[in-house]
């Protein structure tokens, strides 16, 4: 056995903390002295977790510790970079949230207070984002005159369109968790307080899906749905057959026609 199967999680930096609950990894952001402010250590641990995480871990939940999500970069980082190192930091972002939105299991990220900035990046690079209602998002990059950079430029826009980040970029403007909700940022929108319950119910229910669904609708889906309708049309018939053919799949469309699985309840 080798040391990280041993000891999950042994390597992260103080400012996270994390557990298996169950066959969820949960990774909580640890640093409300300074509002959960991303610094690099921090960013290189959200790695660390995604690169350890244990074979039992079939979902992951990320929330934060305190009164916030998290206040985005850590900007007293931000100090004399030139042009190739900031592209390489930038890039090392990239690459960490990256790990998350092509992982190995599907993240959700239990949102409060202020999701800002890179905190926006980073629940931006999760599959799924429950919004407490202290929550609220913004990108104060423009008035802080930076632009971001862990994703957002990309992620962003695919949840709320071009014109509505332009607007929180340009004017500072701020979103509330119910527009969120409205808007696409957040899926779900639940009470003060009640965001990790929710999270861990509906990573519970990912865990019990079929490995190759949740690997599909991780990887396949994104790259379908920006592909030329032609190409995607192809790779879903492709992905389409390779998941009905595993055999858990076979098994599951037996249990149903054999009327031993649940059918689909209205909520
Ligand atoms: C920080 C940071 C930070 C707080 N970097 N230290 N993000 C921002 O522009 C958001 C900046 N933060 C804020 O607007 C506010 O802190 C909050 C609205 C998030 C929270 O307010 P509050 O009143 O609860 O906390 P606070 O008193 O402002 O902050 C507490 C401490 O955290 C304080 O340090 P202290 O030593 O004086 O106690 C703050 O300096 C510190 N702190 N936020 C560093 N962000 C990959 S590109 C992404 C680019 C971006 O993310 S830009 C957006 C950056």
């Amino acid at each position: 056995m080798d040391a990280a199967r041993a000891k999950p999680f042994a390597n992260l930096p103080a400012s996270l903390k994390a557990e298996m609950n169950g066959a969820v990894a949960v990774l909580r952001l640890a640093r409300p002295q300074k509002r959960n402010a991303l610094n690099d250590e921090t960013v290189l641990g959200v790695e660390q977790f995604f690169l350890g995480l244990p074979e039992a871990a079939k979902a992951v939940v990320i929330h934060g510790e305190g009164e916030h999500f998290s206040a985005g970069l850590d900007l007293s980082e931000l100090t004399e970079r030139n042009v190739a190192e900031g592209v390489e930091h930038s890039r090392m972002w990239h690459r960490v949230f990256e790990r998350i939105e092509f992982g190995r299991v599907p993240a959700v990220a239990v949102l409060h207070g202020a999701v800002v900035g890179g905190g926006l990046e980073l629940a931006c690079a999760c599959h799924i984002r429950i919004a407490e209602k202290s929550a609220y998002y913004a990108l104060p990059e423009g008035r802080r005159g930076i632009f971001v950079g862990g994703g957002g430029s990309v992620r962003i826009p695919r949840l709320i369109g071009v014109a509505r980040m332009q607007d929180m970029m340009l004017t500072g403007r701020t979103y509330s968790a119910e527009e969120g909700l409205a808007m696409g940022l957040s899926q779900y929108l639940v009470e003060q307080g009640a965001g990790l319950a929710k999270g861990m119910e509906i990573a519970t229910k990912i865990t019990e899906n079929a490995p190759m669904t949740n690997f599909a609708v991780i990887h396949a889906l994104p790259r379908i749905a920006e592909s030329d309708a032609a190409s995607g049309y192809m790779t879903e018939s492709l992905v389409a057959s390779i998941a009905q053919n595993e055999p858990e799949a076979k098994a599951r469309l037996k249990d149903f026609l054999e009327k031993r699985a649940p059918k689909v309840v209205r909520e």
